[in-house]
């Protein structure tokens, strides 16, 4: 029985053209699957696709292309049995009479450095090597049967026996390539098995919360799930955290546990929060957040002084809060924090006494995070139907940014207090209003929808502290609109601020800050945060 159809499906197209085309001038029908049936297409081969031969599409990603009776069939259908043949005839499938395929590159793929977990399952291979067992089982006997050929290399000296005296591959070679199918998908599978066993060592146990199907494939295919997690923002929201192997620094990126609770989807968030506005002062800071706003920031020429400041903006939002240090934690501000009732304590490193007594508060959670300096590439928002990604919102100011567009220019320590501001008002939902003096926060306004709201909500909340505004500095996430935005922080007591500038009543508020007696710096920038 010579050739007549051969089922072409190769990850490896080193020379499958030529060989393809050696075939067809041998009267040889060709079958291909998607991505090998449009090359062939391409050099001008007659070719059949396999999804018009089963009258099945590829579907699941390609996942199933040839898991198909008609695939099966014609594969293993005994070329010397009366009942087989009959059967094919009955059910109208074609005898496949040579099979070349060769496999998703599963072993090169896991070789990369920066293989991830989802790109080595999709290089495993499943049709590939069900189809070349069918073929390879039923390579025959001196009567008859299938052809494999996984190896390029063997392309020349089956069209050698194709052109010989029997006119069709030998069962010496049929014999030795279906040989040669068995040492490679047994290879194929041991690496699979090895790459599993390897994973399986020294990742955590899969997680009980099944992964949600309709959860991105971004998400699956550019970063590892790293832990499902009890629940989301609300207990009756399932929800898991993934690992952005491309990004060296940030919260999730290298920190470590030391003791207490599970950390819930609301403490990474928050903890995300305090961490990126923390790291982001290049002197000692502590920030203290709750509901991913911060409601205490203060510099300090040390961890203790720094949260004792950061603590005083808000004592009564600070109940339950995150605390973040840039700086390492001794025992002195162990003390201090674990004298509140705190959900998370996060610092670049701990002294041994301050984790000794740490220890002493089981269920504070206790995270030790490299500082880094790398950001995320981009960040990520869902919206209905899609997605909204952008640049992360990393710009600094420095005193050469700003420009004083008063008659009053800040004095030196109102500049630095200006600065401060602006850089937690980065870090505070919008409309953000931040009052700031001697390196701390003392009035935070957050996530309002209008602007004076934010102004009057921050000079509330620095009255409750007993903390006073008079002579404080203010940043404003974005401009004010008005001047009567502007009037609420002076009537507060502030003398300077800090904005973008870019209103078109920026003169009416330039003017009335000159006539507050108010120095006023633009920065050009604006820094919403939703
Ligand atoms: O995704 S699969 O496991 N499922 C299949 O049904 C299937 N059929 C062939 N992989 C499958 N293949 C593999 O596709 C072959 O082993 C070959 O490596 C590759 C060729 O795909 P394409 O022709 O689209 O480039």
């Amino acid at each position: 029985m010579t050739i007549q159809t051969a089922l072409i499906s190769v990850s490896d197209k080193s020379g499958i053209v030529e060989f393809a085309q050696a075939l067809a001038q041998r009267g040889v029908a060709l079958l291909s699957t998607g991505g090998t049936a449009h090359l062939l297409a391409e050099a001008g081969l007659q070719v059949t696709e396999v999804a018009a031969h089963t009258g099945s599409p590829e579907i699941l990603d390609g996942r199933v292309k040839t898991l198909h009776p008609r695939i099966h069939g014609g594969l293993l259908a005994r070329r010397d049995d009366p009942v087989h043949l009959q059967t094919l005839k009955d059910q109208n499938i074609p005898p496949i009479d040579l099979l070349v395929v060769n496999l998703y590159p599963f072993q090169q793929t896991v070789a990369k450095p920066d293989c991830i977990l989802a790109d080595a399952i999709e290089n495993i291979d499943i049709g590939g090597p069900a189809m070349l067992r069918s073929a390879a089982k039923n390579h025959g006997s001196p009567a008859g049967g299938v052809t494999v050929v996984i190896d390029p290399a063997d392309y020349p000296r089956v069209l050698a026996e194709m052109d010989g005296p029997g006119r069709q591959p030998s069962y010496g070679l049929r014999l030795e390539l279906a040989a040669k199918v068995y040492a490679h998908t047994a290879a194929y599978d041991g690496a699979i098995a090895a790459y599993l066993s390897s994973l399986a060592a020294r990742e955590p146990a899969p997680a009980e919360v099944p992964e949600r199907e309709a959860w991105p494939r971004v998400l699956t295919m550019q970063m590892r799930r790293e832990q499902a997690l009890r629940y989301g923002e609300n207990p009756h929201q399932g929800a898991a955290f993934y690992r952005d192997a491309r990004v060296g620094t940030g919260l999730l990126a290298g920190y470590r546990q030391i003791q207490g609770k599970e950390l819930s989807y609301n403490n990474i968030a928050d903890a995300d929060a305090a961490w990126e506005c923390v790291r982001s002062f290049q002197t000692g800071a502590c920030v203290i957040v709750k509901h991913a706003n911060p409601c205490g920031v203060a510099l300090g020429a040390d961890a203790l002084s720094a949260y004792r400041q950061a603590f005083k903006t808000d004592p009564t939002s600070a109940f339950g809060g995150i605390i973040a240090f840039n700086t390492p934690v001794d025992e002195a501000t162990a003390r201090a924090v674990s004298e509140q009732f705190l959900e998370v304590l996060i610092a670049p490193s701990y002294s041994g006494a301050a984790l000794s007594l740490l220890a002493t508060k089981k269920n504070v959670r206790v995270l030790e995070v490299p500082l880094g300096t790398a950001h995320n590439p981009f960040d990520l928002k869902r919206v209905g139907g899609g997605w909204l990604a952008q640049d992360p919102d990393n710009r600094e100011a420095a005193e050469a940014d700003v420009r004083v567009v008063t008659r009053l220019a800040p004095t030196a320590g109102q500049m630095h207090d200006l600065l401060f501001a602006w850089n937690v008002a980065r870090f505070v939902k919008s409309n953000a209003i931040v009052f700031c003096g001697q390196g701390m926060t003392l009035g935070v306004g957050a996530g309002q929808m209008s602007r004076i709201d934010s102004a009057r909500i921050a000079s509330i909340k620095a009255e409750k502290a007993g903390l006073t505004l008079a002579g404080s500095a203010v940043a404003s996430d974005a401009f004010f609109p008005f001047r009567d935005g502007l009037d609420v922080v002076a009537d507060a007591g502030a003398t300077c601020v800090i904005q973008p500038g870019g209103s078109i009543r920026d003169d009416e508020v330039i003017a009335a800050a000159d006539e507050r007696g108010i120095a006023m710096v633009f920065t050009g920038v604006r820094h919403f945060r939703h």
